[in-house]
């Protein structure tokens, strides 16, 4: 069972040959920060911990090496018989570390997981990233010294070093994003890197009878939710759709008999509230409303890049809803559940009905999620609190990628595996609800886009100036590591907008 929180949500961390220190650390994560320096045979590694109370859970060492790990994995009772006659390992950072012994880098093939990993050994630098990238992890490198972080801003005064394999980050010359599901590989002295890829989204398609694909996708996804969670009761957030109501239902499940927390958020615009009542009600939830004005909303723009780190103005327009609710949640940190990320392996955004073009999208997303930063703990890092998705469990993934697109549609209706893989939770009118998206039924895309044309943009260049609104956010809150407190939507909105139009 996962803990309340993981040891460490983030870290920054430094390893040098010659004496040198890491930068300051500039972090959107919310957490507390234990400092933390180890010297061992001519290096030394420095790093900043982002935890929530026990740092110790987040590192582990054993002879001259040292692992740093930021996150959690999912299928601990899987690895644990790997490692015959040991006393278990008391953390996740010592289970990895101990896989590490045997397997070496390969350690991170078998890992299922939510983390980024730094591991230190004598003029060695490893970092590793889970399947989906969806703990960001970002490196700089020269010789003598690699530097590794959670959030590329910290590493946002590391001078341009040696050129390293990795998805280079926006006007960040010196920094590098590990990519998803791989391992780096770095001779510190040198910087020379080898890159291992630890998992691909799969390229087949099964062809299974209804009742085996409903029965394969309703075991791992409530497998999945079950590893996610933890000893407390989590928080799911509900729109009442499709996706995040078959997680509230396995997560309540599990509860019982205590009822687990749901919340939805809605504007003064537009919400689903109705939608997400009917759930709740369903099951028994404790559930609680947030209307968030749509001129707080649009206030979160610069916390949402800050947090995600992502230059794309439609991943922005789903993530500032949530951004904005994580915000508002107050109270203790609490463990996040969400329906996050069900819709990219199946087609779900697409609303599209011809079975190759559904494919095609598919094919499309899963090639290019990598990098987005959608599935980041730094949106409800920011806020204090945890979060993890489900859908991207690696083995629900695996399942629902590989689903053959008439499984995907099929009765008229889309995601149908996943609908009628917990028709028997939910009540018939949410199994049947069509797909809304957050952007959508929070009428974010709708005020975002009238606050451009507000400032006079064309409507025929919304789409173009959201784009550059979006970079020049970026270039405010990361690359220079202002606070996004700091940095006015509006007057960002005015100098694009004052750029397209001529006055
Ligand atoms: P959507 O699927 O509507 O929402 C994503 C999750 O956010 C939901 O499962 C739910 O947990 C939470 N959520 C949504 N609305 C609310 C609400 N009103 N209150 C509380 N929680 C809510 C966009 C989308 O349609 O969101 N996300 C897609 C697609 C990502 C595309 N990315 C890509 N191609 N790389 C998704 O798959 O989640
Ligand atoms: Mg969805
Ligand atoms: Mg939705």
């Amino acid at each position: 069972m996962a803990p309340t929180l993981p040891a460490a949500v983030g870290f920054l961390a430094g390893i040098h040959q010659d004496g040198g220190r890491p930068p300051q650390p500039v972090l959107a994560t919310a957490s507390s920060r234990a400092p933390w320096t180890q010297h061992t045979a001519g290096q030394s590694l420095h790093a900043v911990l982002l935890h929530s109370g026990a740092p110790d859970g987040a590192h582990a060492h054993a002879r001259d090496t040292t692992l740093l790990l930021a996150g959690e994995l999912y299928n601990r009772e899987q690895l644990l018989p790997l490692l015959p006659g040991r006393t278990p390992p008391g953390s996740d950072a010592a289970l990895v570390l101990a896989l590490f012994g045997t397997y070496d880098v390969h350690a991170f093939r078998l890992l299922n997981g939510r983390f980024a990993a730094l591991l230190a050994a004598p003029g060695r630098a490893v970092l590793a990233t889970d399947h989906a990238g969806s703990l960001p992890l970002y490196v700089s490198a020269t010789p003598g010294r690699v530097l590794a972080a959670t959030e590329a801003k910290a590493l946002r005064a590391a001078p341009p070093g040696q050129p390293l394999p990795g998805r280079p980050v926006r006007r960040l010359a010196g920094v590098r994003q590990v990519p998803a599901g791989t391992v780096l590989d770095l001779g510190v002295a040198t910087g020379r890197c080898t890159s291992h890829r630890t998992w691909a989204p799969p390229l087949a398609r099964r062809v299974l009878p209804e009742e085996d694909a409903v029965e394969a996708v309703r075991r791992a996804l409530d497998d999945a939710v079950r590893a996610r969670v933890g000893p407390d009761v989590p928080l799911v957030v509900l729109s009442g759709g499709i996706d995040s109501s078959s997680v509230a239902a396995l997560a309540a499940a599990r509860c019982r008999p205590a009822p687990v927390d749901t919340v939805s958020m809605g504007t003064d615009e537009a919400d689903e509230f109705p939608q997400a009542r009917v759930v709740a009600r369903h099951l028994g939830s404790a559930h609680r409303e947030v209307t968030v004005p749509t001129d707080e909303l649009l206030r979160r723009l610069p916390h949402t890049v800050w947090a995600a780190e992502c230059t794309d103005p439609d991943i922005v327009e789903y993530l500032l809803p949530l951004t904005a609710l994580y915000l508002r949640l107050g109270g203790p940190a609490r463990r996040i559940l969400t329906g996050y990320g069900a819709d990219i392996p199946l087609g779900g955004m697409h609303r599209e009905d011809r079975l190759p073009a559904l494919d095609t999208a598919v094919c499309h997303d899963m090639d290019t999620y990598d990098g987005l930063n959608e599935l980041t703990p730094v949106l409800s890092g920011a806020a204090g609190h945890w979060s993890t998705h489900p859908y991207w469990d690696r083995d629900v993934l695996d399942v629902l990628v590989s689903l053959e697109a008439g499984l995907k549609r099929r009765h008229g209706r889309d995601k149908w595996v996943l609908r009628a893989a917990l028709r028997d939770v939910l009540p018939h009118e949410t199994v049947v609800r069509p797909k809304l998206g957050v952007h959508e039924g929070s009428g974010t895309t709708a005020s975002f886009t009238r606050l451009l044309t507000d400032a006079g943009v064309p409507a025929g260049r919304v789409r173009h100036a959201k784009r550059l609104v979006v970079q020049e956010l970026f270039d405010r809150v990361v690359v220079e590591g202002r606070h996004p407190g700091d940095v006015a939507t509006g007057a960002v909105v005015e100098h694009v907008a004052a750029g397209l139009v001529p006055r």
